[in-house]
């Protein structure tokens, strides 16, 4: 029977994954829970199953112990405490000059230092990415800043910047990039004080002695809506709430923020969460070459954007007049225009004027706008003017921490994505960000079980396959081609057909119903789809879905800004910059649309990670409370089920393999006899016998398996048909040996190890 927990059956949370054969073994090793924590990897985990990975990950954390190896992943349980010395520049130190950091306990700091040697290796040198994931409040930023930290410290650049004093050190430039992009970029969401509200990846690159020299930074996919509106109980971006109580007295003056006044796009700045940061945030901006004279005009434009927020419309009495505004919303027009720098009257005419042109003589006529479309007009001016500025500031930063590409040979990348969402009502951008994490599952899966499964049969390794979840149905239905969710929607907005959610739920559903991950709840009274994710299944709302791709932006607000006499408006909307966006005036047959620039990047993001040894870490999120040292079964559960982690530890469980071409192998050994031995090459079953032996000589202490290509459990060696696989640790000492016995002869070998992908 299970043991009870708490009156609870303690497998009741277990979903199916006991087989009748398992249940005595399970119940065994469980029984030993003395012994649970000590599982720092739970590749030894005997048998791996969701209940007793889950037990050892909640015994590990009961005991401070919050990383935990998984394979080719770590697991990262939020221990939503500062622990102290967990990220000490000591520690850092230790796992940086260890001579195996990954026999130190788990941590972070031993993926940093592995990913570090990695790109130094002689043999196989290839540049290392570390794709952190898990979902909202689960550690993905944090973890992301102490990596960033550890390798501004392994790897400081050694000269000081020559001819301006003044500018800081690459590393500290880099690490100046987080202040100033969460200021921007995070909010207090339900779930997370501190959401990203962007992905982030960033390259830190390393010149040929492994210093840092350069660093570059992509981002995605802004949620620019946040700047106009708030969902109940979450807050605007950061930056906004660091003003209005970090100004000083001449600063409210200057930009008209006197204290305690009220805005709307300003909700709950009663809870005091990082105001205090004004400070660091500017100073950061400061050492990434930001004046203080810039940051005044950054600020001044982000507070006419909080008066903007409070202008509010209402119905005139005459509809062919445009709409009135209430005496209060006068002086706030005024504010706002100020602030801006664009004449008053000009602001008003591009929020409650529609320019039409029609006919042949392209005559141009005057519409007053509805209530409603004077708020959407209201509320796209913000969202227009801070995504650019978000933009802006990228490439400002960039500028300051890119050097060119002759300055670094390598590069380790670190990835920041938003985690999968699933809320009561999903659009667009739960889409966007869920099509993400598809990919990024996509990219585990191909690296780490289907290619490796595939090899292996294809080899003659005896292995028994695990069933692994693949999510190419489900990327075919969101993005695939001729048809898909994307393809479709992109129709709507090229055809620029006028949005009705419930015809186009019945044109998803004409086109993509062979589609087994497509479903729709029809319980609701809305149009929508449901897509059956890796992580689960989401339900989408249809309504304003075509409208949200468009994110078409009013040409009336565009004229406005590129007239308007402020400093930086000018540069974020340069003329070049005209029309870019609009719908309406694009070519109908290249509209660029949300989702068709998101899966632009996306691609392009995976065409990096796909050259690169990726490393994943995956942050757990142990109770939604975000309460300190407190593990909720369920909740980790429910995340570990999404990542796979079962399937990726049973096939990691005989270590990660690498794979050298039989021949490569043959000739290596045959120029440079280990041990006194070399290969035959015109006998094949010699040959193989031989390098097999050689191994093993070579190999002290591994045991390797026979040249069948039989795998026995604790072989670190395998002979295929055309390959040998061996461990990490072997190729290790295969690499001490070969420096020994060649003794710095000049004999190239690097590009013949192939490091198996
Ligand atoms: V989101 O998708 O951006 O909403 P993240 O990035 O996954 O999310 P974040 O890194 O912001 O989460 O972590 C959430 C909070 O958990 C942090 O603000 C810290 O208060 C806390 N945290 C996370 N990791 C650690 C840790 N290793 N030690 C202590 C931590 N506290
Ligand atoms: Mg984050």
């Amino acid at each position: 029977m299970p043991k009870q927990v708490n009156g609870q059956k303690e497998d009741s949370i277990i979903q199916n994954d006991l087989s009748e054969s398992f249940e005595e073994e399970v119940r065994a090793f469980l029984s030993d829970e003395e012994k649970l924590h000590l599982f720092d990897d739970l590749t030894k985990v005997n048998p791996v199953t969701m209940t007793t990975v889950l037990k050892c990950l909640q015994a590990r954390y009961t005991v401070n112990l919050f990383y935990t190896n998984a394979g080719c992943s770590l697991v990262a349980l939020n221990p939503f405490q500062p622990i102290s010395c967990l990220y000490s520049p000591e520690l850092m130190r230790e796992y940086h000059v260890a001579v195996r950091p990954q026999d130190l306990k788990p941590h972070i700091f031993a993926v940093a230092e592995q990913t570090y040697r990695n790109v130094q290796s002689q043999i196989d040198p290839i540049n290392q990415s570390i794709i952190v994931s898990g979902e909202s409040g689960a550690g993905k930023t944090w973890t992301s800043r102490c990596l960033m930290k550890f390798y501004a410290s392994v790897a400081a650049s050694v000269t000081s910047p020559k001819d301006n004093e003044t500018v800081e050190r690459i590393e500290k430039r880099v690490l100046d990039s987080n202040p100033v992009m969460e200021a921007f970029g995070n909010a207090c969401t339900l779930r997370n004080n501190n959401s990203s509200r962007f992905g982030k990846y960033i390259q830190l690159q390393l010149d040929r002695f492994h210093h840092l020299s350069s660093a570059s930074i992509q981002t995605f996919l802004l949620e620019k809506t946040r700047v106009a509106y708030q969902a109940p109980n979450e807050r605007n971006f950061h930056i906004f709430y660091q003003i209005t109580k970090g100004a000083t007295a001449e600063e409210r003056l200057e930009w008209n923020l006197p204290e305690g006044a009220d805005y709307r796009w300003l909700p709950n700045s009663e809870r005091n969460l990082d105001e205090d940061c004004f400070e660091v945030t500017r100073d950061a901006m400061f050492h990434l070459g930001i004046d203080r004279s810039t940051q005044n005009n950054i600020f001044k434009v982000l507070s006419g954007l909080l008066h903007l927020g409070n202008i509010q419309f209402s119905n005139p009495l005459d509809e062919s007049q445009p709409c009135e505004l209430e005496d209060k919303t006068k002086d706030f027009v005024k504010i706002t225009g100020d602030l801006l720098k664009i004449p008053v009257e000009e602001l008003l005419e591009s929020l409650r004027i529609r320019t039409i042109t029609a006919g042949k003589q392209q005559q141009v006529f005057k519409k007053p706008c509805s209530r409603a479309e004077c708020e959407t007009r209201r509320d796209c001016l913000a969202k227009v003017i801070y995504a650019k500025l978000f933009e802006w500031l990228v490439s400002v930063i960039n500028e300051s921490i890119f050097a060119d590409t002759s300055a670094w040979t390598s590069f380790i990348g670190l990835l920041d994505v938003y985690g999968f969402e699933a809320f009561p009502e999903n659009n667009l951008e739960q889409l966007c960000i869920n099509y993400a994490n598809e990919k990024l599952q996509q990219h585990f899966v191909a690296h780490y079980l289907k290619a490796q499964q595939e090899e292996y049969a294809a080899e003659g390794l005896q292995w028994s396959f695990i069933n692994y979840q693949d999510n190419q149905n489900c990327l075919d239905l969101i993005e695939g081609n001729p048809l898909s969710i994307f393809s479709l929607l992109n129709e709507e907005c090229r055809l620029n057909r006028s949005s009705n959610p419930d015809l186009f739920q019945t044109r998803i559903e004409k086109a993509l119903s062979d589609n087994q991950c497509l479903s729709r709840d029809k319980f609701s009274k809305k149009p929508n789809f449901i897509i059956s994710h890796y992580a689960g299944k989401v339900c989408y709302q249809l309504e304003a879905m075509v409208e949200k791709n468009k994110d078409p932006i009013p040409p009336e607000l565009i004229h406005v800004l590129q007239n308007s006499k402020d400093l930086l408006l000018q540069k974020l909307f340069s003329a070049t910059e005209r029309n870019q966006n609009n719908v309406r005036t694009q070519n109908r047959a290249a509209v660029i649309t949300v989702v068709s620039k998101f899966k632009g990047s996306l691609e392009n993001l995976m065409q990096i990670l796909n050259s690169t040894k990726p490393h994943y870490i995956r942050c757990i999120k142990p109770n939604a409370d975000c309460k300190a040292l407190t593990f909720k079964k369920e909740e980790v559960l429910s995340q570990l089920q999404a990542c796979g982690i079962v399937e990726a530890i049973t096939i990691s469980a005989a270590g990660q393999l690498l794979a050298l071409d039989l021949q490569v192998l043959q000739y290596l050994l045959f120029n440079a006899p280990f041990a006194g031995k070399t290969a035959v090459i015109d006998d094949d079953k010699a040959s193989r016998s031989v390098i097999f032996e050689i191994l093993q000589n070579v190999v002290t202490g591994q045991t390797a398996a026979e040249p069948t290509g039989k795998r026995s459990d604790n072989a670190s060696v395998y002979c295929g048909k055309t390959k040998v696989f061996m461990a990490n640790s072997v190729l290790e000492q295969l690499e001490a040996k070969r420096a020994e016995v060649l003794n710095e002869k000049a004999f190239c070998i690097q590009c013949c190890w192939r490091r198996f992908k």
